[in-house]
């Protein structure tokens, strides 16, 4: 009868041992799943400020040929057609044209003022090709850009930005 007792307080005993042990690691789980998620979300945030910032300020863009349903328009690197670029003010700014490995048709980027005067022109590139102009847009405001082949679909704005 004793024996009997103090098994069964031991069962009791090692059981509620085991609830206490498991509740505890839900809890710390639970806990570093909530920091986790924080963490990310503050990591997140701080990605969208730097994506803002560097934009306004950047001086390297890249503008890839490409065809969406049969129509040529120029994409950047963030899945933008025909993105209107923030060119930097009195500095050498680099515009990359990049074409696709299968694409046979020949695209050329030209940068013109409203007044379609061309400021500067890449080489002509295709089937996976690419070109650098090295461009500096003065004191201008905006002007715009095109391509030579496809002016009506594959064309876009430039705004000359002053801030640093
Ligand atoms: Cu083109």
């Amino acid at each position: 009868m004793q024996n009997n007792n103090y098994t069964n307080y031991n069962m009791i005993k090692s059981a509620l041992l085991t609830v206490t042990i498991l509740a505890s690691a839900i809890a710390v789980l639970s806990v570093v799943l909530v920091l986790a998620a924080t963490m990310m979300q503050q990591a997140n945030a701080q990605n969208i400020n730097e994506n803002s910032t560097s934009q306004a300020t950047a001086t390297t863009f890249q503008l890839t040929a490409t065809q969406v349903n049969g129509t040529y328009l120029w994409v950047d690197n963030n899945s933008m057609y025909n993105p209107t670029l923030m060119l930097k003010a009195n500095t050498d700014n680099t515009i990359s044209v990049k074409s696709l490995q299968n694409d046979t048709e020949e695209h050329e980027l030209v940068v013109q003022s409203w007044n379609n005067q061309t400021y500067t022109e890449s080489e002509e590139i295709e089937g996976g090709s690419f070109d650098e102009v090295l461009f500096n847009p003065g004191n201008n405001s905006s002007m715009k850009y095109h391509c030579e082949y496809h002016p009506d679909t594959m064309r876009g704005t430039i705004q000359v930005v002053t801030k640093s």
